[in-house]
């Protein structure tokens, strides 16, 4: 296990160490060694163009045998471990009662303290499950930031999706080390007027919207307070909580020494209840849970789940899928595992700020955010400059990245306008256990081109935009 660093942030230039007594001269290394690759192709720059533009200036529309290094998302696209491959081979397939749902249940229980577990396909089914249960028209749901699931699962059901993270969390350079707090001044007041309109506030943690940063232990404690007096739940949006446990360990006072499964337990003790996208940190490829505190919510919750995902010990999932869940669970909370993940990903935002590339920062926890705004500074928002930027890294060096800007946020639902959020990032978000430090190099490499070709690139404006989610199909030409 890692010790405390104390001071040095995850990848701060101070060489790591394991804290066992070892010195502490090597980086955040691979805890792992590889025992199956799969092939990657390289495509020619005249392939990408083509490439790019039947899918529309889109980079969902490639397909990923064209993509060279795929920093698309870092949902579902983990290496599993040889413990959870074994898994697979020892799930239970039963329809009613599954052993592997018990698993799945044991390891949600012993991690996070909350006993009651109703899996799910992924994480929106989780969403869907639980806001059909709780979110009614006209309701208010309070989170840091909503991820973009999470705003259309509450906004589908004629309910406000309100941000209430604070004016750190749009600054894109200050070093504050918990961007990802919610205001709670702010979360006071909406209690305070509006409270009987408020069915839960989420957390969301790591911070996605918000370039990957985390919540602090102090804020969570302090939400909870808040909630409680007012008589609401809170919940956790829980898909990337043991990245934001290991930032609390490095960062906050007072727990350079607590283990991570510890920070952990502590985290979910404030909540009543999460959500959760396995695809995160169960470090599986597909699956999702509810995991609740409240007997009767359980009851009432499990009434919807079995009408949109399956039976209540099955949820949309193979058992296999829930056995491979429940060992990824554990395997997370392993500290020198965390440290090279966030490790890895602070190595790729260090590279690509000394090559003068502008980022989020400080660098979250399983993602790199590019500023498009300052890196395009001639390309006003409605040129859409994240979408034009994301283009451009793939024509480059085949890097697929993804828009967390204009196109993403959407139109709001009562003006029809478009959204224009305060940050046009483009995400590149790293895969666990995927990719070395070499193919790192290959990303920064490509931004660095890009940026000194900047003054040429054009920006983009809609071609085809479908009315609910349009990132994800939407098509785009050049201005
Ligand atoms: C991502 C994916 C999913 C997500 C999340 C949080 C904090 C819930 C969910 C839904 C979505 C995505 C975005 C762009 C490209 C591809 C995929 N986040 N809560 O990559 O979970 O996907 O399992 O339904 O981040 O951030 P699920």
């Amino acid at each position: 296990m890692a010790g405390d660093r104390s001071g040095a942030g995850p990848g701060a230039t101070s060489p790591g160490g394991t804290g066992d007594g070892e010195p502490g001269w090597w980086p955040e290394v691979e805890p792992f060694r590889i025992k199956a690759v799969e092939r990657i192709r390289r495509t020619t720059r005249a392939e990408r163009e083509r490439l790019i533009e039947e899918a529309g200036l889109n980079l969902f529309g490639l397909r990923s045998e064209d993509v060279y290094i795929d920093l698309l998302t870092d949902s579902g696209t983990s290496a599993m471990s040889d413990n959870q491959w074994a898994g697979l081979m020892v799930g239970d397939e039963a329809y009613a009662g599954s052993r592997s749902f018990y698993a799945l249940r044991d390891a949600v229980e012993e991690t996070m303290g909350l006993p009651y577990v109703i899996p799910t396909h992924q994480g929106r089914a989780a969403e869907n499950v639980l806001f059909t249960t709780l979110v009614r028209e006209g309701h208010i749901v309070p989170n840091n930031m909503h991820f973009d699931t999470t705003r259309a699962h509450v906004e589908h059901r004629k309910a406000e999706a309100l941000d209430l993270a604070g004016p750190w969390a749009y600054d894109p350079v200050s070093e504050v080390p918990f961007k990802g707090d919610i205001d709670l001044e702010a979360l006071e007041r909406v209690l305070c007027e509006r409270g009987a309109s408020v069915p839960l506030v989420l957390l969301t943690v790591t911070c996605n919207s918000g370039g990957g940063q985390p919540v602090s232990m102090a804020n969570l404690r302090a939400t909870s307070d808040i909630c409680r007096r007012h008589g609401v739940p809170l919940f956790l949006d829980a898909a990337r909580f043991a990245e934001n446990a290991y930032f609390i360990k490095r960062r906050e006072p007072g727990y350079g020494s607590r283990t991570i499964p510890d920070i952990v337990r502590e985290m979910f003790a404030y909540a009543d209840g999460c959500t959760m996208s396995g695809k995160k940190d169960c470090l599986t490829n597909i699956g999702g849970f509810i995991a609740l505190r409240d007997p009767d919510l359980y009851q009432r919750a499990t009434v919807w789940a079995v009408l949109f995902e399956g039976f209540p010990t099955y949820g949309g999932l193979a058992g296999r899928d829930m056995e491979a869940m429940a060992r990824g669970l554990r395997e997370v909370l392993d500290e020198d595992y965390l440290e090279y993940r966030t490790g890895q990903v602070a190595y790729l935002g260090r590279c690509l700020a000394e090559a003068g590339v502008p980022i989020i920062e400080p660098v979250g926890g399983h993602a790199v955010y590019l500023d498009a705004l300052r890196f395009l500074p001639g390309l006003g928002r409605e040129a859409l400059p994240g979408q034009a930027l994301a283009v451009e890294l793939y024509i480059e060096g085949g890097v697929r990245g993804v828009e967390i800007g204009t196109v993403l946020a959407g139109r709001d639902p009562t003006t029809g306008l478009d959204r224009y959020p305060r940050l046009e990032m483009v995400r590149l978000a790293v895969p666990r256990r995927v990719y070395t430090r070499q193919h790192l190099e290959v990303v920064v490499e490509a931004a660095r081109r890009v940026l000194a070709r900047r003054d040429g690139i054009r920006g983009l404006a809609f071609a085809e935009e479908p009315p609910v989610l349009r990132h994800f199909t939407a098509r785009f030409r050049r201005l």
